[in-house]
């Protein structure tokens, strides 16, 4: 760990995420319908040891707790998602009890000193819109908008701040292509569509949104990653690296900043029909101006088009059939990695940060926010439960001095939030997979926190990376 402290930005946000599936549980209650997760949970195999999110952390039940939690770890906000399936169950008809649980939470926050910061999206479509087609057939769009309104109309005298959609790539290329997230298909085509679905469901929510509340915070949260060629003197790896940013980065920042789908990417799909579920007048919708950008970062990784490096598609290659079927595959690059397998690597970050400001978010006057950044890592309790956590611990700290150097470099970063509050549920991993700050006994729900809670607690209070005797 480097020694200097590193002091932040006056007014730097310091916060916690967490997403509704994933900490919840309550699956049955409270009116609540079924999302695409809770039918996927079901299919044997879908998802690692049978787990599922009936119970989760039982956080439905334990907000009181849970928002001391966030007030012991001096988080300013904290960014939760809201369960579309609990507040309409069929997606359309307004469920009274499923919107009390979030205004109450809202409250509860608010009284604690906490800024509410609201995901309307973070996968977890009711199935009752996936039985009608999901994210691959324009009326979700429409009706996502509808539920962005009711919630706002609920929410919006005390919810300052609103996320749209929580990583739209993991929605279609995991969900719709490679089959790995709920609704589990694969159809690259209908993957496609719910690419553009999506993002239209984001810019209709943004418009109804604008309408009802014009000084509301309103952005959209990307996952983006910096791809690499591995061999940079080679023409094949050029065109991998290329191919996963097109797929990855530039199919999602190009419409929602310049109004068109890059055209690259385009002609490497236009055997998938994309183009035919574009209609005129989309491209607006979609890039209505952002109030910010919400950058979810875990890694970068390298590719090639050569066999011999790396036989099979790995990692994002694999998880994107579209890229994997042009043959790029992924080549680990010796790094350290995390419980996720996923490299780590912080100068990745700042080198994001310095593009999306220069090509993107710079021009457009958009501030940046770190909305998920931290890993997973075999956690071992001691005999009283607590995590000493030194490598997550370290994490977080090299993925904030990479923010803190892209702020030197002029970036306007103005927040970051951990991921996660809570060990959750991992979708397909399972409850295996840790990102706590606080480590959560799925036994008894017993919360505690971790070194890394306890660290983080002190850099959020102080506004600064302590140094390493600290
Ligand atoms: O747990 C997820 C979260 O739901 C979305 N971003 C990545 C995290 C870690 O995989």
């Amino acid at each position: 760990m480097n020694s200097s402290p590193l002091t932040f930005p006056d007014g730097f946000l310091w916060g916690a995420a967490t997403a509704a599936y994933q900490i919840e549980g309550a699956a049955n209650e409270g009116g609540r319908g079924d999302s695409i997760w809770d039918v996927f949970c079901r299919v044997p195999g879908a998802v690692a040891y049978g787990h599922n999110g009936d119970v989760a952390c039982d956080h439905y039940h334990r907000t009181a707790e849970d928002v001391r939690l966030m007030q012991d770890l001096n988080l300013a906000a904290y960014r939760f998602s809201i369960s579309w399936a609990r507040c309409m169950p069929d997606g359309m008809t307004p469920n009274p009890e499923g919107i009390a649980f979030y205004s109450r939470l809202v409250d509860q926050l608010l009284a604690a000193g906490i800024t509410p910061w609201v995901t309307l999206y973070h996968w977890d479509l009711p199935q009752a819109l996936e039985d009608k087609g999901g994210w691959a057939v324009r009326e979700t769009a429409e009706h996502f908008a509808a539920f962005a309104a009711v919630m706002h109309e609920a929410l919006g005298d005390r919810v300052r701040i609103w996320t749209t959609l929580n990583e739209p790539w993991v929605s279609a290329f995991l969900g719709y292509a490679a089959g790995i997230h709920a609704p589990g298909r694969r159809d690259p085509a209908a993957a496609l569509a719910a690419v553009h679905h999506l993002l239209l469901g984001h810019g209709l929510a943004v418009s109804a949104l604008r309408r009802l509340d014009p000084e509301a915070t309103l952005g959209i949260t990307l996952n983006l990653t910096v791809a690499d060629p591995a061999d940079p003197g080679r023409e094949g790896d050029l065109d991998a690296a290329r191919r996963v940013d097109g797929q990855s980065n530039r199919l999602f920042l190009d419409p929602l900043f310049r109004g068109e789908y890059p055209a690259d990417v385009l002609a490497d799909v236009a055997h998938l029909g994309m183009a035919d579920v574009v209609r005129s007048g989309d491209l607006d919708i979609i890039s209505e101006p952002l109030d910010v950008l919400g950058v979810n970062y875990y890694h970068g990784d390298a590719f090639t088009t050569d066999p011999e490096r790396h036989p099979e598609p790995a990692g994002v290659a694999e998880a994107s059939p579209l890229v994997a079927a042009a043959g790029v595959r992924q080549v680990p690059r010796g790094l350290p990695v995390t419980g996720m397998g996923w490299e780590i690597q912080p100068e990745g970050l700042r080198r994001l940060l310095n593009r999306l400001q220069r090509e993107y978010t710079g021009p457009a006057g958009v501030p940046i926010y770190i909305t998920e950044n931290g890993a997973a890592f075999d956690d071992v309790p001691d005999a009283q439960g607590f995590v000493d956590d030194q490598a997550r611990l370290a994490f977080f700290d090299a993925h904030l001095r990479a923010v803190h150097e892209a702020l030197a470099d002029g970036v306007d970063v103005r927040g970051y939030f951990a991921w996660s509050l809570l060990d959750n549920f991992e979708w397909a991993f399972g409850y295996h997979q840790r990102f706590g700050l606080v480590r959560v006994d799925y036994e008894t729900q017993r919360r505690i926190p971790k070194a890394s809670g306890r660290w983080y607690a002190r850099v959020a209070a102080s506004n600064a990376l302590p140094t390493a005797k600290e």
